[in-house]
């Protein structure tokens, strides 16, 4: 992409609502706009990211057997009145009516309406296991909507939704999620700390949640430190997930909610890490919550009628955004992991209309674009220092400045964002370097 026909449109000023990082950047990045209180325009560099994260999310659910599905951001009122839903959730769900006085709302999460869907269709255990998942925008009337997409009114979420025939075999599903969640924030570039969690107005008796540590998380959070360090699971076979997940639930981690702070305190002194957190995923098992009242049953291999036990999964897609950003920026601004960067690599020329220089990064850009990194090049005609802050502030993993200067002597500077270090090479050289760099990613 040429920036002089991208549209980014910078801000200079930080708005003075944006009280966070991830938010002032997000801003100032020309990544997403307000439209209303915590509903927000993604902006095509927003945009961007969110499908790339979206994307991991999706090959990792799909690593991890759950089937991609999409459910309608309108709902039918009645799925939450037979759950006895629609009055519990309150003034957080947004209420319609249609022009025939049906009453509507606009889906905080799907639980009702996908056992609706199982139910009509699944009868009998041969049919179990199933999970089922979507990728779909959600809407919460937020008492705060804050911290621009981390606290959002309209936000993007995977919910997954696992069906089994006894506790035993959903146990299995809530353990294959909780492994397929630690490889997706892995791969994302975050550390995801699993707590023991409150289950609230989805229900249940197990929930987790997963958190990233930031000073500017809502949660509070008391954990082993052991945790924060501990390296992703990858693929775990069918036999070894209850002991796999025994094993990375074994250390204490709470949040504020469930935090116990005689249990806290026989972790060893060196050992203790109180700090904050921001919720990236949450997942839980409730059993029959939402199928014994819907009567969503299966027959068994015994002839007999049994309820059909249920889990659901959460991931903040959108909220994920600016959770990256919360734990990867510097005072220049965003620093994107490899992953999810918008452009795998900047390519800045200092002397637009210079001859050498134009063709110089011409012939980068068409061989970055060649290998698969999707560079952005900045032709436009600003002065060499505001190309610098703008490339630092969009956060690319690596820039490749191509000067006058260097170019006599037939060589560009490299520079890798995350520690600022800068090279110098032929511009072939650079080419390769950034490839390598992304190959050795994947
Ligand atoms: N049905 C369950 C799991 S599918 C559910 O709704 N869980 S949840 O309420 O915990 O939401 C799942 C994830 O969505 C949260 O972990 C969080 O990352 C994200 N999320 C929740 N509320 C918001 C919000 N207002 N703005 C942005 N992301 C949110």
């Amino acid at each position: 992409m040429r920036l002089s026909r991208y549209f980014l449109p910078l801000l200079k000023e930080t708005p003075a609502d944006a009280t966070i990082a991830s938010h002032r950047f997000m801003l100032r990045a020309g990544m997403v706009k307000q439209d209303s209180a915590g509903i927000y325009i993604w902006l095509p560099l927003g945009h961007k990211v969110l499908k790339k994260i979206e994307q991991i999310v999706r090959e990792e659910q799909n690593r991890a057997g759950a089937v991609e599905m999409l459910m309608p951001t309108i709902q039918s009122a009645n799925h939450w009145k037979e759950t006895g839903r629609y009055d519990a959730y309150g003034p957080e769900m947004l209420r319609i009516k249609d022009r025939g006085d049906r009453e509507l709302l606009y889906g905080p999460t799907n639980e009702d309406m996908i056992t609706d869907m199982f139910r009509s269709f699944v009868r009998s255990y041969k049919d179990l296991p199933q999970c089922l998942y979507h990728i779909q925008w959600k809407f919460r009337d937020e008492r705060r909507p804050r911290f621009g997409v981390m606290r959002g009114r309209e936000f993007l979420m995977k919910d997954a939704y696992s069906f089994d025939i006894d506790a035993d075999s959903a146990k299995q599903a809530y353990y294959r999620q909780f492994m397929a969640y630690l490889n997706t924030f892995a791969r994302l570039g975050l550390k995801a700390v699993p707590m023991r969690a409150d289950t609230g107005p989805i229900g249940g008796d197990l929930s987790h949640e997963f958190l990233i540590l930031a000073e500017t998380g809502e949660s509070e959070v008391f954990c082993h430190k052991d945790l924060v360090d501990m390296a992703a699971p990858g693929e775990v076979a069918d036999d070894a997930l209850e002991a796999t997940f025994k094993e990375r639930t074994a250390l204490y981690a709470r949040t504020d909610e469930m935090h116990v702070p005689e249990d806290f305190a026989k972790v060893p002194d060196d050992k203790q890490l109180s700090a904050r957190g921001i919720e990236v995923g949450h997942i839980f098992y409730f059993g029959d919550k939402y199928s014994a009242p819907m009567k969503a049953q299966v027959t068994g291999a015994d002839g007999k009628n049994v309820n059909i036990q249920m889990g659901s999964y959460g991931v903040g897609v959108s909220r994920l955004v600016g959770g990256i950003i919360e734990a990867s920026h510097d005072e220049n601004g965003i620093i994107w992991p490899k992953s999810v960067a918008p452009f795998g690599a900047g390519i800045i020329n200092l002397k637009l209309g210079n001859e050498e220089v134009d063709a110089a990064c011409e012939g980068i850009y068409a061989k970055l674009s060649k290998a698969g990194i999707d560079p952005l090049y900045d032709d436009k005609n600003d002065r060499g220092g505001q190309k610098f802050a703008r490339m630092d502030l969009i956060g690319l993993p690596y820039q490749i400045v191509v000067g006058p200067r260097g170019l006599k002597n037939g060589i560009v500077e490299v520079k890798t964002r995350a520690t600022g270090k800068r090279q110098e090479m032929s511009p072939q050289a650079a080419i390769n370097f950034i490839t390598a760099e992304y190959e050795s990613e994947a």
